[in-house]
């Protein structure tokens, strides 16, 4: 039975993971850190399945602990080790930039140094992001590639790319099998409430049930390539099963306006015009802010046979579906 270990494995794509890897005959090793509240709503239905539970496991761990992951490694040896762990909302990243840097850039550093070290058959994965593009306008028709220029606008976003170099450094420098997936914004159910499309299909659901009457965003203009995390999961996997480690672009070629989303959310929920109901509040403006992102994944299609199976419309319906169910009788 090959083992997989996960960081962040209680997140939205661990979470994903676990179950994919679970389903594949993995046994899974998932790394969470410790909070004072209970917070595993998204990994207790693999705990509450007595088959998928025997070949699940989770440590406490956290990104800044060196000596922790050394232990980790050594203890099980895993086949594959998947990094999805870090603090991932950007415009938090403006409020703690040096909790942000250090968990990303150091936080990867010290798992690289520690599958060096104990564990260098490992085969590794490292969560990289569009947002490492920031405002760069290397891109043409078709979006980015895995070779256009990166000009990163966030302290997440610059910890992001420090990460994904390091990466590509032990890969080179010591033959680890180590792959970045530079993955566009993905979400799902099981997306954090304060990121963009799950605030947006959250709050149509409550307004649709008659449980809220206003919902406060910021920039609506700003375009993302948004698919489902459920296809992106499966990217990761691909990664770690070619014979050569190698970064990929993982995205839907499409891409979409915040409003754009909005429109198609309240549409569906038979709310009429969005305007109705959103207020913009400059709070919620960054400082800076990445104004376009579309992928190209024409290498992962090529070499991964991977493609995504959602696209936005689809990914929104699906979202609002889900959080309107508890309201329905
Ligand atoms: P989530 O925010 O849903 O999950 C992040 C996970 O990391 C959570 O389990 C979180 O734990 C954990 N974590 C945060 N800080 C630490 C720490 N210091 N030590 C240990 N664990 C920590 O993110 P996603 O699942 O959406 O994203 C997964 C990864 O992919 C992230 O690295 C993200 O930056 C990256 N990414 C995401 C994209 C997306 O669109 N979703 C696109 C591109 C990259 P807790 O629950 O306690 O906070
Ligand atoms: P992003 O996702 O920053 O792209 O990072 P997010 O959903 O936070 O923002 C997308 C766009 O929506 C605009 N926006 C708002 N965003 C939030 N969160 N809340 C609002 O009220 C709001 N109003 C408008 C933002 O300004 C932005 O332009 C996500 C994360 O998952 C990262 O970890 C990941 O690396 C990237 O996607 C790819």
């Amino acid at each position: 039975m090959k083992t997989a270990m996960i960081t962040g494995v209680n997140g939205q794509d661990g979470s994903y993971l676990a179950d994919l890897l679970i389903s594949k005959g993995y046994y899974v090793v998932g790394l969470k850190r410790r909070t004072s509240s209970i917070n595993t709503g998204r990994v207790d239905h693999i705990y509450d399945n007595p088959i998928s539970n025997s070949q699940f496991k989770m440590h406490y761990y956290d990104l800044s602990d060196g000596a922790a992951i050394v232990h980790l490694l050594d203890k099980y040896q895993p086949n594959e080790f998947y990094n999805i762990a870090a603090q991932s909302h950007v415009a938090v990243s403006f409020d703690v930039p040096e909790y942000t840097s250090d968990g990303i850039a150091q936080g990867t550093l010290k798992i690289l140094e520690a599958i060096r070290t104990v564990s260098p058959a490992t085969r590794y994965y490292q969560a990289s992001s569009s947002e490492m593009y920031g405002d760069s306008d290397d891109y043409d028709q078709h979006g980015y590639t895995e070779t256009s220029r990166m000009m990163p606008v966030s302290p997440y976003a610059v910890a992001k790319l420090h990460a994904h170099h390091m990466t590509r450094v032990y890969r080179n420098a010591y033959e680890l099998h180590a792959s970045s997936g530079i993955l566009f914004n993905h979400e799902s159910p099981r997306r954090g409430e304060t990121f963009v499309t799950r605030k947006i299909t959250m709050a149509a659901a409550k307004i649709k049930a008659g449980l809220q009457n206003k919902l406060l965003l910021g920039n609506l203009d700003s375009k993302r390539d948004w698919g489902f995390a459920g296809d992106y999961v499966e990217a990761m996997w691909l990664m770690l099963q070619q014979n050569t480690p190698d970064d990929y672009v993982i995205a839907t070629n499409r891409t979409h306006t915040v409003r754009e989303f909005l429109e198609v959310v309240f549409d569906y929920a038979g709310l009429g015009d969005y305007n109705k109901y959103v207020e913009i509040d400059s709070r919620l403006f960054r400082p800076n802010e990445v104004p376009y992102l579309l992928g190209n994944p024409a290498k992962a299609k090529q070499v991964l046979s991977w493609q995504p199976k959602y696209d936005m419309p689809a990914l929104a319906r699906m979202m609002f579906d889900s959080d309107y169910a508890p309201f329905v009788k």
